[in-house]
């Protein structure tokens, strides 16, 4: 085998005798789009699609610049450097065969945790047209019950009394965005790229509570200037593994200190409002839809909601990945079941798309064995997902009579695995989660309150006050604290 080849800009044509890489001149110190939460998605994603489309010689001034606002990004920022912005994706199918590719829209990464200032040039920039952001569900600073936007954050705090010094992402927006007014430039799109329902409609109400707060006369300017398309995103991306890397300079002899891989389905519907351009991002297969609240929908409530009762049911049993739960033909028929019987009903119908062969692409998807997507990144930050996919379902259901008995058993593992923070053989699962502290201090109280894990109200809402639903989930807890043999319940509950 060939000597592995260090991918940078100096020996793409060389790696370009190994895999596809970027024919497109990259040489342009000017971003059209800058990015702030530049990880393994955002590089699947809106990185990938803009590199098709420079690859067809569509979009010349669009590059990304990357921001990180976070410490952990450093590590990417050092890898970048050394790379020039250059990551290979590798899209893996399910028969075992790897795609690898050479990526090469993203021009150049910012951090901004020490000194702010290059981030808020670059978001100034009478080049950058768009801020897109995939800073993951709990990265909005609202509480997920009622949708407020969260002033007791420290970090707003200090946005608040020191706008030249920001920290978060709002702090960034709203400085850059002065300064644009200011200088008599058009205001950018903001795009975000998480998997929040009305994701754009979300982003406008904080960026404008927090405005109003810091400069009433700026919020004034956001709200007529800045447009905030809804989206929805979707391809599943797992966390980048050393067999990942060993791999890539193994098989394809190329030395990539930070790989993405992913799934090949890939798909981005996105409302057609930009306030100052875009990239013809639909002749590379983006949908530009009038509305994307049934797409969003569609996804959150049967992908996201999916992959939690997949998660966290599969932690306690002890499997490790998403396939190995499909792979499992009682976890397989739990899934679909609440698909079918709990999701479902309260989707509605989405004109134009079939529901039940969605349902079937995403058994598929799940099943896909060469991607190993592990239980624990879906269980990751479980308490900014399950608001937002799992626990309206379970409103919705109590509302029409619906049932809630697949969802409300994931309720009862959650508190299990926050509580004791182990499988049902007693391995120990590591649970990341920024509330991982309250959860785990409300769980433990289980044992001499049934319902203290629901009491939460920020993360459950009323629930907690509804008799359908606690009676289930006292009964549902009981089983578990008592023993943890979770197919038990869930083979009571289909028949198969
Ligand atoms: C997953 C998502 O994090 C999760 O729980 O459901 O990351 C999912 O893989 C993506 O949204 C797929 O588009």
């Amino acid at each position: 085998m060939e000597i592995p080849l260090q991918l940078n800009q100096q020996n793409l044509q060389e790696v370009g005798s190994r895999m596809p890489v970027p024919t497109y001149d990259r040489s342009s110190d000017k971003s059209g789009i800058v990015h702030i939460g530049v990880g393994g998605f955002h590089r699947a994603h809106l990185a990938y699609y803009l590199h098709q489309l420079q690859q067809l010689g569509d979009a010349p001034d669009w590059g990304i610049c990357g921001i990180g606002l976070r410490e952990a990004d450093t590590k990417l920022h050092d890898i970048f450097k050394k790379q020039d912005h250059l990551y290979t994706l590798m899209v893996k199918h399910p028969g075992g065969k790897i795609e690898a590719e050479v990526i090469g829209s993203i021009v150049d990464f910012k951090m901004g945790t020490t000194d702010p200032e290059p981030v808020i040039t670059s978001m100034a920039a009478v080049e950058t047209k768009i801020v897109s952001l995939t800073i993951t569900e709990g990265g909005y600073n609202f509480n997920p019950n009622t949708g407020e936007f969260n002033f007791d954050n420290p970090d707003i705090q200090h946005e608040l009394q020191h706008p030249q010094d920001p920290k978060t992402v709002y702090g960034f927006l709203t400085a850059a965005l002065k300064r644009r007014r200011d200088a008599g430039l058009p205001a950018f799109t903001i795009l975000v790229c998480d998997n929040i329902e009305h994701n754009g409609d979300m982003m406008r109400k904080m960026l404008g509570t927090f405005a109003e707060a810091q400069d009433p006369d700026l919020a004034k300017w956001i709200a007529q200037e800045v447009s905030f398309p809804n989206s929805m995103v979707d391809r599943i991306t797992p966390v980048t593994t050393p067999a990942d890397i060993e791999t890539l300079a193994q098989d394809f002899g190329v030395q990539d200190a930070w790989p993405v891989t992913c799934e090949p389905f890939i798909q981005w519907v996105v409302e057609d409002k930009f306030s100052n351009g875009r990239p013809a991002f639909e002749k590379v297969g983006v949908q530009f839809v009038p509305d994307v609240g049934p797409y969003e929908k569609m996804k959150l409530r049967l992908l996201n909601a999916g992959h939690s009762v997949l998660g966290l049911l599969g932690a306690i049993h002890g499997h490790p990945t998403i396939n190995a739960c499909i792979e499992d033909e009682l976890f397989a028929s739990y899934f679909r079941a609440f698909l079918d019987e709990e999701a479902t009903p309260v989707i509605g119908n989405i004109e134009g798309i079939d529901l039940s062969d969605y349902k079937d692409s995403l058994l598929e998807r799940f099943a896909n064995p060469n991607i190993k997507d592990s239980v624990s990144r879906i269980c990751s930050e479980s308490s900014a997902k399950l608001p937002k996919f799992l626990i309206p379902t379970i409103h919705e259901n109590l509302a029409i009579g619906g049932s809630i008995k697949f969802a409300t058993l994931v309720i009862a593992a959650w508190c299990y695995y926050s509580d004791k923070g182990m499988d049902r053989h007693g391995h120990p699962i590591e649970i990341i989660d920024a509330l991982s502290t309250d959860l785990h201090q409300a769980a433990k109280q289980t044992k001499t309150d049934p319902l203290a894990f629901i009491r939460q109200e920020s993360l459950f809402g009323n629930l907690i006050r509804n008799e359908r639903f606690t009676e289930l989930y006292t009964e549902a807890v009981h089983k578990i604290y008592t023993d943890t043999n979770i197919k038990k319940y869930m083979r009571d509950m289909i028949s198969i």
